[in-house]
C-alpha cells in the first residue's frame, strides 16, 4: 500500500487525532467513546492504560495521545467471547491464527477451564476455579515449584495483594515484565545512587537547559512527551537524540491541540541526532566524556563540578583511566559516530547548567545494560546532575504501572526491611530466599524444577525471548493460570491443566460490597494518584484484579494465615490501610491519595542523599565492549511499530517510519543490501548466532530504512524466536531484544 503523502512528515498531528477517534468510534461506538476518552487522565478519571509518563498539574480537557485512545478502545471495544466462542474453537485451531487476530475477538467474559487431555477450553464456575489452583498447588513439593508472573498494569492494591498471598504461601518466584523492561535500569541506577527510580519530575522539564533522549522513540511509545519536549524547546532548552534509527517524532512534531504547528508541518525536536550504531552507546559516551575531559583539562575547572565530584562522589579516578584506554579509532568504529559530533555534544553539554538524560529500551535490553545506564550516570556526574532542579537521570517506564508494581513488592528479591515490615504487619514469616526472575522461571520450568504458572496479565508466552523453549517451558506446567481481558497466545499454550479468568480493566466501574472502588497507580516519575473506571463491565461474570488475587488466596490458604482476604475485597481502603503500615512513603495514603492529582514519592538522590554503601554517588568504569562481527554478520535490535502495544498488535502499518501492511519485515541499510546480494522485498532466512546456538526465522522481507551500517531492525514480538534465553544483561539478566548478532540468506522458494 503507498502511504498518504503527509504521514512521515511530522508526528502527531491532525492525522493523530483522526486516527484515535476513528478506532475508538468503531471499537466502542459513539456513546462509550465520548465517555471512556473523556475520562482518561483526569483527577477522577481513570488512569490512561497506555503507558507510564506523568500527567501535568493542570490538566487540558484532552489528557490522551493517538496510542492511549488505541488502548483504551481496544479494552473497552464491544465484543465478546464468551463459552459459545471457545465450544467453537479448539485450542489447536486458535494456535493457528495471528495474535493480531486473537486480540480482535473482543473481551473473555467468563471464567475458563481446561481439563487434563481436552482440546478445548469449557466455562467454570470461579469457586470451583479457585478450587483447582488450591489443590495443584498443595500437591507441589514445595511453594518454589510455583511461578507467579505480573504484567504492568496492575494497579498497587492487586499487586500488594498478590505479592502478600504469594510470601505467605511462602515463595518470592514473583518474575514481572520489568524483568524484560527496565531491570537494566533499577540494577544500574540502585548500585551507583542507591534508588532503581529516576530522580527527576515533570517540573524539571521546565528548567533543564538541554535534554538526552537515548534510545527511545517518544512518539510512538510515550506521545505526550513530545508536547513535553516541545515546550521545553520553545523556552530556549536543547534536545539531543542518540537513536540508531532516525525516528519521526525526535525529529519533528506537529501538536495536535496547536493549529499552527501543524500548518507549518511541525517544527524540529532535535538540535542533534546521532546515529550510533546499535549497541554503540558505551563508546559514544565514552567518547563524550573524554571530550568533557579535554575541556576541563583546557580550561581548568571551568567544565567538571569538583566540588560535587569531591563532595558526593566516588570512583572518578578509575573511571578516568578506562576512559582514557580505548583509542579514538576504536570509539568512533565502535560508535559509529565521528569524534566531532562526540566534542559538539560535549561542548553543549559544558555549556548547560541543567541536564536531563531520558533513556529506555534502546540501553536497557543489551548484554551491557547495566552498563549502558551506568555510563549515562557517569556522564551525569562529572557536572553534578543529580539532585539539583531541572537535571537528573530519568528512565522512562512502559507499562502504566510496571513501577508502582515494585514499589507494592512484586520482585523476586525482596530487601529484608519490606520482609521484616511485611511480617510484622500480617504476622507471618515470609519466605528469605532470592525467587526467579523470567529467564530464571523458564529454565526453571524446562528443568522440571517448577511446576505451576500463574500470570496476573501479559502475554508470558510471546512477550518472552525464544519462542520455541518458552513453549516448552510453558506446557511442562502442570496447571497455568492466566489472568487477563483479552485472549491472547499465552491462554494457548498452556499446561497439562489450564484456566483464564477473566478481569476488569482499568476504563470499567469496579463494585464491592462498600459501594464503587477506585484503586491506585504510580507513574514515571514517583507520582501516586488514583484510577477509577467510568464504564459498565463487560460482562457481569467478570471480578476485579484484587478480588481474584483475594479469592486464590483464600482458597489456597485458608485459615493457614491471619489474612483477612474477602474484607480486603469488599473496601479498597482496607488494603491501602495495610499499604499505608508496610510501604515506606505510602503514610496516610487513604487521605493523601484522594488529593486532586495524588502526591509524590520521597527519594533521598533528588536531594543528593545516595543510600549506596558510602553514602556518595559512585562513577563506574567499564571497558569498551567490543564490536568483533564476522563478515557478513550484522547487530540486530527489535523495536515497536506506531500501531501496537506490546505484544497487542492493533494494525499492520507503521505510519511514521512508512512501512505499510507488513509486519514480518528486516529492515536494513541500502548499502547493506545491495552488499549481501539482495534488493528490496526479497525475502531472507534471518539466523541468529549465539554461542555456538543459531535460530531462525524464513522468508522475512526486506525493506531499505536509514540506519547505521551492519545494523538491523526487526519488529518485536515477531523476532523473538531468535533471542536466546542465555543471550541476556550482566547482573539484571534483561534479554539482549535490542543487541544480538545475524546473518541472511535469500530464501530458498517462491512465494508472495
Ligand atoms: N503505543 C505504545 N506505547 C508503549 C508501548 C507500546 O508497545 N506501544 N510499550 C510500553 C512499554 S512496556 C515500554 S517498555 C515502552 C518502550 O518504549 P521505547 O523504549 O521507546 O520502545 P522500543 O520501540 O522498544 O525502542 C526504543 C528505541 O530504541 C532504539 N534502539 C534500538 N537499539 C538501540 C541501541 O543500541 N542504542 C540506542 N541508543 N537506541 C537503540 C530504537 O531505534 C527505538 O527507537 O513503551 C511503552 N509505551
Ligand atoms: N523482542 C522484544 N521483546 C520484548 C520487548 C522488546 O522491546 N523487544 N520488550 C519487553 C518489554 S519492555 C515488556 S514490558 C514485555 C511486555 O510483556 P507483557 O507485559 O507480558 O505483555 P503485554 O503484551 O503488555 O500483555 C498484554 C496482555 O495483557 C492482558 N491485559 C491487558 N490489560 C490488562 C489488565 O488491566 N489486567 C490484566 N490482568 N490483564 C490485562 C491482555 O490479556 C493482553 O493480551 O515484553 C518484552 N519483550
Ligand atoms: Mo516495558
Amino acid at each position: 500500500m503507498k502511504p498518504p503523502a503527509d504521514e512521515t512528515r511530522a508526528a502527531g498531528g491532525i492525522r493523530s487525532v483522526l486516527v484515535a477517534l476513528t478506532r475508538a468510534r468503531s471499537a466502542m461506538g459513539v456513546r462509550r467513546s465520548a465517555t471512556a476518552l473523556a475520562n482518561v487522565n483526569q483527577v477522577r478519571g481513570f488512569d490512561c492504560p497506555g503507558c507510564a509518563w506523568p500527567d501535568p498539574g493542570e490538566r487540558a480537557a484532552i489528557e490522551f495521545c493517538e496510542n492511549g485512545a488505541k488502548a483504551v478502545a481496544h479494552e473497552a471495544t464491544r465484543a465478546r467471547i464468551g463459552a459459545d466462542f471457545f465450544a467453537k474453537h479448539s485450542i489447536r485451531d486458535l494456535l493457528a491464527r495471528s495474535d493480531h487476530w486473537l486480540e480482535r475477538q473482543g473481551r473473555l467474559t467468563e471464567p475458563m477451564w481446561k481439563p487434563a487431555g481436552a482440546t478445548h477450553y469449557e466455562p467454570i464456575a470461579w469457586d470451583a476455579a479457585f478450587e483447582r489452583i488450591a489443590a495443584r498447588l498443595r500437591e507441589l513439593s514445595h511453594p518454589d515449584e510455583a511461578i507467579f508472573y505480573t504484567s504492568g498494569r496492575t494497579s498497587n492494591e492487586a499487586a500488594f495483594l498478590y505479592q502478600l498471598f504469594v510470601r505467605a504461601f511462602g515463595t518470592n518466584n514473583l518474575p514481572d515484565c520489568s524483568n524484560l523492561c527496565h531491570e537494566s535500569s533499577g540494577t544500574g541506577l540502585n548500585e551507583v545512587i542507591g534508588t532503581g527510580k529516576g530522580t527527576v519530575s515533570l517540573e524539571d522539564f521546565s528548567h533543564a537547559d538541554l535534554i538526552f533522549i537515548v534510545g527511545q522513540n517518544p512518539g510512538t511509545n510515550h506521545p505526550r512527551m513530545l508536547g513535553t519536549l516541545m515546550a521545553a524547546k520553545r523556552r530556549g532548552c536543547r534536545i539531543i537524540s542518540i537513536n540508531p534509527l532516525k525516528e519521526l517524532g525526535l525529529v519533528r512534531f506537529a501538536h495536535p491541540q496547536k493549529p499552527l504547528s501543524l500548518l507549518r508541518g511541525g517544527e524540529a525536536i532535535s538540535d542533534l541526532y546521532l546515529q550510533v550504531r546499535v549497541g554503540g552507546d558505551i563508546a559514544l559516551l565514552k567518547g563524550i566524556m573524554r571530550e568533557v575531559l579535554a575541556a576541563d583539562e583546557r580550561e581548568p575547572g571551568g567544565v567538571i563540578d569538583w566540588d560535587f565530584v569531591r563532595r558526593h562522589t566516588e570512583g572518578f579516578d578509575s573511571l578516568k583511566e578506562l576512559l582514557l584506554r580505548p583509542t579514538w579509532e576504536e570509539i568512533e568504529a565502535e560508535s559509529g559516530i565521528s569524534r566531532a559530533q562526540m566534542r559538539a555534544v560535549a561542548d553543549l553539554y559544558a555549556a548547560s547548567d541543567r541536564v536531563i538524560a531520558c533513556w529506555a529500551m534502546g540501553l536497557t535490553q543489551h548484554r551491557h545494560g547495566v552498563a549502558n545506564v551506568q555510563e549515562i550516570v557517569n556522564l551525569l556526574l562529572l557536572r553534578g546532575n543529580v539532585g539539583k532542579p531541572g537535571a537528573g537521570p530519568c528512565p522512562v517506564r512502559g507499562h502504566s504501572n510496571v513501577q508502582g508494581d515494585r514499589t507494592m513488592g512484586i520482585t523476586e528479591k525482596p530487601n529484608a526491611a519490606f520482609l521484616e515490615r511485611l511480617a510484622r504487619e500480617f504476622s507471618f514469616a515470609p519466605p528469605s530466599r532470592t525467587g526467579l526472575d523470567v529467564v530464571q522461571s523458564i529454565e526453571a520450568l524446562l528443568a522440571g524444577g517448577a511446576k505451576f504458572f500463574c500470570g496476573l496479565g501479559g502475554n508470558f508466552a510471546v512477550a518472552t525471548p525464544d519462542r520455541d523453549r518458552t513453549t516448552l517451558a510453558l506446557r511442562r506446567c502442570d496447571l497455568t493460570v492466566q489472568i487477563s481481558t483479552k485472549l491472547n497466545r499465552s491462554h494457548l499454550v498452556c499446561g497439562t491443566e489450564a484456566l483464564i479468568l477473566p478481569t476488569l480493566g482499568r476504563t470499567e466501574i469496579d463494585e464491592q460490597a462498600s459501594g464503587r472502588q477506585f484503586v491506585s497507580v504510580e507513574d514515571s516519575m514517583s507520582a501516586v494518584h488514583r484510577s477509577e473506571g467510568v464504564l459498565p463491565p463487560a460482562s457481569a461474570k467478570l471480578r476485579s484484579e484484587p478480588a481474584i488475587v483475594a479469592g486464590m488466596a483464600q482458597a489456597v490458604l485458608g485459615d493457614r494465615t491471619l489474612i483477612p482476604w474477602l474484607r480486603f475485597t469488599e473496601d479498597y481502603d482496607r488494603i491501602r490501610d495495610r499499604i499505608a503500615n508496610v510501604v515506606p512513603g505510602f503514610e496516610d495514603f487513604n487521605r493523601r491519595v484522594r488529593n486532586p492529582g495524588g502526591f509524590v514519592l520521597p527519594s533521598g538522590a533528588r536531594s543528593r542523599h545516595f543510600e549506596t554503601a558510602s553514602g556518595k554517588a559512585c562513577f563506574t568504569a567499564v571497558a569498551l565492549p567490543g564490536d568483533a562481527l564476522r563478515p557478513g554478520q550484522f547487530r540486530m535490535t527489535t523495536i515497536r511499530s506506531h500501531d501496537q502495544f506490546n505484544t497487542t498488535v492493533y494494525g499492520l502499518d507503521d505510519r511514521y517510519r512508512g512501512i505499510y501492511g507488513d509486519r514480518n519485515v528486516v529492515l536494513l541499510r541500502p548499502e547493506d543490501i545491495e552488499s549481501q546480494g539482495l534488493r528490496e522485498g526479497d525475502r531472507v532466512d534471518v539466523t541468529s548466532h549465539f554461542e555456538g546456538e543459531t535460530r531462525s526465522l524464513s522468508r522475512v522481507r526486506v525493506v531499505g530504512y536509514d540506519l547505521p551500517s551492519r545494523c538491523a531492525a526487526m519488529y518485536f514480538p515477531e523476532a523473538n524466536p531468535l533471542v536466546s534465553l542465555g543471550n541476556h544483561a550482566d547482573q539484571s539478566r534483561t534479554p539482549a531484544y535490542k543487541n544480538f548478532v545475524v546473518t541472511f540468506a535469500r530464501s530458498a522458494s517462491a512465494g508472495p
